[in-house]
């Protein structure tokens, strides 16, 4: 059929087999369990990885300890000429790329091409990025003294990334921490290894191509216990986690026991507001992107909607039309909005939230059941209505389940906006510059990603990205976030021939 066809042809343009090893550290091996990828839309295996065990792990780590010891040696701008060469590789290959993650994870083509791009763009950012990685020149009390502020590398970075952005979030990552001067030892979703080898190929193909150790991108696919080992072990200075906030407070336990650094991406639970004197077509075009792209399973996700009582009942309406509107079905058709959850589990978790509704209260608005007539793991987009304190509503449902709540006043909308654990990403839409202003300021909304009149998911590379509370406080891609894969350094130095001490103290 066109789909076996379809899948034969990505893997082969992408130099992947129906079976691959999935370690990599300058060689490429792997002793661990074979796991297969399977296509969320179909059902079909796509083929299979064999991933790490712990002593690939071992080994891995070694490698990349090693190989940090001499990529650090390399001047920063020249760092970015090889992540440069990585983001040319990367844009030859993104229809493939992009159709694989469309084939693994399930995500529809444009967003699998979008997050390839979104690699792309954190790559040129970061090739910038590497001649402009600047210390300070710190004015000194001590006359014939000066001070510095240096950045080093902090040596090898471990990242554990989720099945819903197989490239991209690596992608932040890799491109940052590797003009940072740090090796990266990557573990993926199981789920997604093929990605993680068809992408760990082409920057791998890089490095040996620039006589490079390997091993400056190591790959170890595996499950919890390759994470539990990343985390556990004190050769990683800092581990980068994106997942759910119950297993990031596991990793930021264990990371914290040994004094390592942890960088946290976790759970969101976003909310748009729409006040009264929204540009109401925009709110619905934005909330239909927001809460049923990627079928739900971004961390930026809208989950909530908060509509002011004068705007509600239309709004609602035009809502429901739209959800009318949205082609459920395979991810790599044109014209396909919604494609399947990434997991039949995913469907249950979906089908528990939508009982939970239920049973607290909440109606189905539109929606509401899963379509186990297809092969694949498809739901329907659903809205509901529901009071803003019902305990669903407070939890993350990796699902395109999207709860409406009526307010009558901005300050009690901002405040339920803020009652959630979690605190990554919101957005208000309003045409009063007052409201807005107020919105980003101390008494608007706690998250770390702030809009105004656009959705709460799709966020540029060029902003620090990440959320507060139990998002987990981490910030990741553009702005400062080049520091947490760095060591500060303070150096003073005397050129005085004199030992003027600090504070004034006389000590002789
Ligand atoms: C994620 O869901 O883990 O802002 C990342 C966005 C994307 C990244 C999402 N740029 O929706």
């Amino acid at each position: 059929t066109s789909a076996v066809r379809t899948t034969s042809v990505t893997l082969k343009a992408l130099g992947l087999d129906s079976y691959n090893l999935g370690v990599y550290n300058g060689v490429w091996g792997g002793n661990g369990d074979v796991v297969e990828s399977v296509n969320p839309a179909t059902g079909e295996v796509i083929g299979a990885v064999q991933q790490s065990n712990g002593s690939d792990l071992d080994q891995t780590l070694q490698q990349a300890t090693k190989a940090a010891k001499v990529w650090r040696e390399v001047p920063a701008p020249k760092r970015g000429e090889i992540v440069r060469q990585m983001r040319n590789a990367l844009f030859e290959k993104i229809e493939p790329l992009g159709k694989l993650v469309a084939l693994e994870m399930g995500k529809i083509l444009p967003e699998g091409i979008g997050e390839v791009q979104e690699y792309i763009d954190i790559a040129d950012y970061a090739v910038g990025l590497s001649r402009m990685l600047n210390g300070k020149v710190i004015p000194s009390e001590r006359s014939g003294h000066m001070m510095m502020e240096v950045w080093n590398p902090l040596g090898v970075v471990g990242v554990i990334s989720a099945f819903n952005f197989p490239v991209a979030v690596y992608g932040w990552n890799s491109a940052v921490s590797m003009v940072c001067g740090n090796a990266v030892v990557w573990k993926g979703a199981p789920s997604t290894s093929l990605t993680s080898v068809a992408i760990t190929k082409i920057l791998a193909e890089v490095l040996e191509r620039n006589s490079l150790p390997g091993a400056i991108c190591s790959l170890a696919t595996g499950g919890a216990d390759i994470g539990e080992g990343i985390a556990k072990d004190k050769r990683v200075n800092l581990v980068s986690f994106t997942g759910s906030t119950n297993v990031g407070r596991k990793v930021a336990l264990t990371v914290q026991e040994r004094f390592g650094k942890c960088l946290l991406e976790l759970g969101g639970n976003n909310a748009i507001i729409v006040h009264n004197d929204a540009d109401i077509d925009l709110a619905v075009r934005s909330i239909l992107f927001a809460a049923v792209g990627t079928a739900g399973q971004r961390c930026t996700t809208t989950r909530r909607l908060f509509l002011h009582e004068e705007i509600h009942d239309t709004f609602i309406e035009r809502l429901q039309k739209a959800y009318g509107q949205i082609k459920i079905g395979n991810p790599l058709e044109s014209g396909i909005l919604c494609g399947p959850l990434h997991t039949k589990s995913a469907v249950d978790a979906f089908e528990q939230g939508i009982a939970d509704v239920k049973k607290q209260g909440g109606k189905i608005l539109y929606g509401g059941n899963a379509l186990r007539n297809l092969p694949g793991n498809f739901v329907q987009p659903t809205i509901t209505s529901i009071s803003h304190d019902a305990p669903v509503v407070h939890r993350e449902i990796f699902a395109p389940i999207l709860h409406t709540i009526k307010y009558a006043n901005i300050e009690e909308a901002i405040e339920w906006n803020n009652e959630v654990g979690q605190g990554l990403s919101s957005s208000l839409f309003t045409t009063s510059p007052e409201k807005m202003f107020n919105w980003i300021g101390p008494s608007g909304s706690d998250c770390g990603i702030v809009n105004v009149n656009i959705p709460t998911n799709g966020a540029e590379i060029g902003g620090a990205f990440g959320g507060e509370k139990e998002t987990g406080g981490g910030r990741e891609s553009g702005s400062t976030s080049w520091q947490q894969y760095m060591r500060r350094q303070t150096c003073t130095i005397n050129y005085s021939g004199m030992l003027p001490l600090a504070q004034g103290i006389k000590f002789e």
